[in-house]
C-alpha cells in the first residue's frame, strides 16, 4: 500500500504473457501517478502451469496465484477479472466472471466469433443492471494524441469527414522461418492480422470520427502457410527450434478493405504483419471538408493538424507535440516535451476503468463497442471469402 485511503479493488488477472505484462505494469503504476477513487490491489494471477504462474506473479507483482481461471473467478477477494488470454477463452471467462458479480476488463478483439461476442454483450448488460462493469481493451484510444484527434473532430475543426485511412503495419512474420504462435492459429485467435491489429484500426476509425462503418469490401491473404513450431516466446516473437516440426498457419497474414462510413465518408484500411521495416506503425489520416488530421504510432506524441480555413499560403500541416498538461492524461506524468510510450495507454485504461467503476458508470469501449468491431471483422472475412463482394453492416 502507498498511504491511500481509497477503498481497495481486488484484481485477478488471467494470462501473463505480452498483454499480461502490459496490464500488470498498468495496475501497478496507475495508483502511483493518478488519484484513483479505488485502490487496485494485484491479488491473484491465474494460469494452468503452476511454476510459470508463480514466476510470472513474482516478476510482475501479483500477491498470489490460482491454477485455473475458475478458481480465480470464485475467490471472494477478487472484485475485477482482467482477461489477458487468447480470444478462444474470452467469452467463457468473461461471462463466468460477470455472472459471479466481478467487473471485467477483456483484451481485444472481444471474442473469436459474433455469437460469442453477442453472448458477452448480453452478460455485460445483465451485469450492468446489477452495478457490475465491463470494458474491452482497445488501448490505443487512450494515447493522448488520439484523444486530441477525437476532440478536434468532435469540435468540428475538420468539418464533415470525407476520408479515413488507417494502416496498422507490423513485420514480425515477414521472415518465413518466424515460428508459429497462438496468434497464427484460428482456433485460438479467431483470425490473424485482421482481428489482432485490424480490429484496432476499425476501433480507432470509429472512435475518432464518432461514426460507424456501414459496409466493407475486403481481401485477405496468407503468404506463408507453414512455419516451425516455436520452442518459446517473448512478446510477439518465438524462438525457433532448429529442425523443429512445422505446423500450419490457419489465419490471414494480411487484410485490406474498403469501407463506407455512416456520415457518408469513405474508408481504406490495411492490417499486415508483412510490412518490412514497420514495427508497430498505426498510421491514420482523416480528411474533412475543413481540415485534416494525421497520426503515426511510431511517433506517438505527435498529431498533425491541417486547418483548411486558414490562409492557404501558410496553412500547411501543424505539428502538435501532444505533451502539454492540457492534453488528456498528460498532466499526471512528466513536464511538457517529456513524451509518453506504449505502456502509458494501458495505465490510462486502468485509470478510466477504475474511475467508471467508482462512479457507477459504464466505461467505454463497452462490450457492445467490441461487438460492433467484431461485426466489421466478420463482414470483411465474408467479403474476402466471396471475391470481395460488398457486405453491408446493419
Ligand atoms: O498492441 C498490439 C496488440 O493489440 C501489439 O502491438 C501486438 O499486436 C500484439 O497484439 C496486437
Amino acid at each position: 500500500m502507498d498511504g491511500t485511503t481509497a477503498a481497495p479493488l481486488g484484481v485477478g488477472m488471467v494470462g501473463y504473457a505480452f498483454m499480461g505484462a502490459a496490464h500488470s505494469q498498468a495496475w501497478r503504476t496507475a495508483p502511483r501517478f493518478f488519484d484513483l477513487p479505488l485502490h487496485p490491489e494485484m491479488r491473484v494471477l491465474g494460469g494452468r502451469d503452476a511454476v510459470a504462474v508463480k514466476s510470472a506473479a513474482d516478476r510482475l507483482g501479483w500477491q498470489d496465484t490460482a491454477s485455473s481461471w475458475q478458481e480465480l473467478v470464485a475467490r471472494d477477494d477478487v472484485d475485477l477479472v482482467d482477461v489477458c488470454t487468447p480470444g478462444r477463452t474470452h467469452a467463457e471467462i468473461a461471462i463466468a466472471a460477470l455472472e459471479a458479480g466481478k467487473h471485467v476488463l477483456c483484451e481485444k478483439p472481444l471474442a473469436n466469433t459474433i455469437e460469442e461476442a453477442e453472448a458477452m454483450v448480453a452478460a455485460a448488460e445483465a451485469a450492468a443492471a446489477r452495478g457490475v462493469r465491463s470494458m474491452v481493451g482497445y488501448t490505443y484510444r487512450r494515447v493522448p494524441a488520439v484523444q486530441l484527434a477525437r476532440q478536434l473532430v468532435a469540435d468540428g475543426r475538420i468539418g464533415a469527414v470525407r476520408h479515413v485511412r488507417v494502416q496498422y503495419l507490423q513485420d514480425w512474420l515477414a521472415d518465413p522461418e518466424a515460428p508459429l504462435s497462438w496468434r497464427l492459429d484460428k482456433q485460438q485467435a479467431g483470425s490473424g492480422a485482421l482481428g489482432d491489429i485490424g480490429s484496432h484500426a476499425v476501433d480507432l476509425a470509429q472512435f475518432i470520427t464518432g461514426e460507424r462503418l456501414t459496409g466493407v469490401s475486403g481481401l485477405m491473404e496468407t503468404f506463408v502457410h507453414e512455419r516451425p513450431v516455436a520452442a518459446e516466446f517473448a512478446g510477439l516473437h518465438g524462438t525457433g527450434d532448429p529442425g523443429a516440426a512445422r505446423g500450419p498457419v490457419t489465419v490471414d497474414d494480411a487484410a485490406v478493405f474498403l469501407a463506407r462510413l455512416s456520415g457518408g465518408g469513405l474508408g481504406v484500411f490495411e492490417a499486415t504483419r508483412f510490412a518490412t521495416g514497420r514495427k508497430n506503425a498505426i498510421r491514420l489520416e482523416v480528411n474533412g471538408d475543413r481540415g485534416s488530421l494525421s497520426f503515426d504510432f511510431e511517433d506517438m506524441n505527435v498529431l498533425h493538424f491541417h486547418d483548411a480555413t486558414e490562409d492557404a499560403a501558410v496553412a500547411g500541416f501543424r505539428r502538435i507535440v501532444v505533451t502539454e498538461p492540457e492534453h488528456a492524461y498528460v498532466g499526471r506524468w512528466w513536464p511538457a516535451g517529456h513524451g509518453l510510450g506504449y505502456e502509458h495507454a494501458f495505465t490510462h485504461q486502468v485509470v478510466d476503468l477504475v474511475g467508471a467503476i467508482a462512479a457507477g458508470q459504464d466505461p467505454t469501449p463497452s462490450f457492445a463497442d467490441g461487438l460492433a468491431v467484431q461485426r466489421v471483422l466478420d463482414a470483411v472475412e465474408r467479403s474476402a471469402a466471396d471475391d470481395s463482394r460488398w457486405v453491408a453492416l446493419g
